[in-house]
């Protein structure tokens, strides 16, 4: 009973717009949310799994840049969910430009320029959540919270550390968990009274009493002043006049904080992709209790073989890593990696440390390490990738930092072996 209530008052908010521009190339074609993720997923799938595990089935997406791969994958992998006659429903939202011919200015405008869609559904109170971090939450207990407390706005909170915190909005809390403080992305953030290596930050996603979000989103369209954005704007204002609180995003015993990333940054993605092939990963998606659903398409399963001269070649192998359905290695050998649907891998060719998108192509003989490969690219013979990150560069490829190379469709690939 107390699941429906929550269920029918409820409307969530999906922001899936954001341009994703540091996660470039990946986002060159696609939104940031329908990014390949994990072999199977997209960056969406994560959210969206913890919206129908959580009994939350309304839900309105709103897209921005590049909405065509997110849009068919919405309607391939999870259209079907949605019960209309039982008034369920995953609405993609594309920019209503209600301001000719301007885009979203900020997530606040994003939602403001959609009020009539939210306000037509009546709902008592409203989620806001991003699309774009990998996690596995019920939201339920953050509205009961919500609820319990009668709050204006709850928060989700949980701890990072005081470097990380500069890319977060980062708030302070007295000890009943009241937001008395907040900082959108401080240059010197402040950290918790209990740990001065943490600070509390905003996980961007948000339970709004329905009717407080309208006046404030229409309060803030009059501003000159605004950027029309939740962090920047319209939760310091509401922090000296209503109550907003935090809740704080622990494990399943309520102990520790619980798994969450913003992927904000090839490094990131990287490092969250990693973190599923770890022998005990905290992003365990093999729990039956929580179903991370995905498009799955209808390929057959993995298969591991010899090369094509036999049993004088190489096995294929793969050691420490995810390897979905349509894949075939064939005398190459791979470790830990993320090899996606379709992807080839030919003989005496050596992946590590890398991810392949779907149908990525292997040539023999060729090695790659820490690399990320977009769909569909070919991958010439006696080719190396991420050897050399000079050569790398100059061959025009994407090298961060930490030195991941990424490849991403249509570019020219010379093979290329450092003497
Ligand atoms: P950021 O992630 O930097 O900080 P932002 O870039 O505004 O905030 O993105 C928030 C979410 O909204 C993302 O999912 C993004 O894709 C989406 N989005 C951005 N602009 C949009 C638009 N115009 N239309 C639709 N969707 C849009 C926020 C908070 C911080 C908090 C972090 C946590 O402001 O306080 O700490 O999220 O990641
Ligand atoms: P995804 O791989 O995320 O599913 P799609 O294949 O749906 O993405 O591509 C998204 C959009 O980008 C489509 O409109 C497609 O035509 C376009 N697109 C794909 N690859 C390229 C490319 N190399 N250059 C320009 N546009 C592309």
């Amino acid at each position: 009973m107390e699941r429906v209530a929550r269920m029918r008052d409820t409307l969530t908010v999906i922001l899936a717009g954001g341009r994703g521009s540091r996660l470039e190339p990946l986002t060159r074609d696609r939104a940031k949310p329908a990014v390949p993720f994990g072999g199977l997923y997209r960056i969406i799938d994560f959210v969206l799994s913890n919206c129908l595990n959580s009994d939350m089935r309304r839900l309105l997406l709103l897209t921005q840049y590049k909405a065509q791969s997110l849009d068919r994958h919405i309607n391939l992998a999870w259209r079907n969910y949605f019960c209309r006659e039982l008034g369920e429903f995953i609405d993609v939202v594309p920019p209503q430009q209600r301001i000719a011919g301007n885009w979203y200015s900020g997530t606040a405008d994003a939602v403001y320029q959609n009020i009539y869609a939210i306000e037509r559904e009546q709902p008592e109170h409203i989620v806001i959540l991003a699309g774009d971090h990998i996690y596995k939450m019920n939201y339920g207990p953050m509205v009961d919270h919500h609820r319990k407390l009668d709050a204006d706005i709850t928060i989700g909170a949980l701890r990072v550390g005081v470097d990380e915190a500069r890319q977060f909005g980062v708030m302070q809390t007295d000890l009943d968990g009241r937001v008395i403080g907040f900082q959108e992305k401080p240059e010197n953030p402040i950290p918790t009274p209990e740990d001065p290596e943490f600070c509390l930050a905003s996980m961007g996603i948000y339970v709004f009493n329905a009717r407080f979000l309208y006046e404030q989103l229409c309060a803030d369209a009059t501003r000159m002043d605004s950027d029309h954005d939740f962090g920047k704007n319209i939760i310091p204002r509401a922090i000296d006049s209503h109550l907003v609180c935090a809740f704080p995003f622990l494990d399943e015993n309520r102990k520790s904080d619980a798994y969450w990333r913003d992927v904000g940054t090839i490094d990131a993605y990287y490092e969250a992709t990693m973190d599923l092939i770890s022998i005990d990963p905290q992003l365990n998606l093999y729990d039956k209790h929580w179903p991370v659903r995905a498009f799955q398409p209808m390929l057959p399963p993995p298969k591991f073989v010899f090369g094509s001269e036999g049993i004088s070649t190489r096995r294929g192998t793969a050691m420490d890593s995810l390897v979905c359905q349509g894949a075939i290695i064939s005398g190459g050998s791979v470790a830990r990696s993320v090899i996606g649907p379709g992807v080839r891998i030919n003989s005496y060719s050596s992946v590590e440390d890398s991810i392949l998108f779907d149908e990525v192509n292997v040539g023999r003989r060729s090695r790659l390490r820490r690399v990320i490969v977009d769909k569909g690219v070919s991958i010439p013979p006696e080719t190396e990738i991420g050897f050399d990150p000079v050569a790398d560069a100059e061959r025009g490829f994407k090298v961060t930092e930490s030195g991941l190379v990424v490849i991403s469709r249509g570019e020219l690939i010379t093979p290329h072996c450092p003497a």
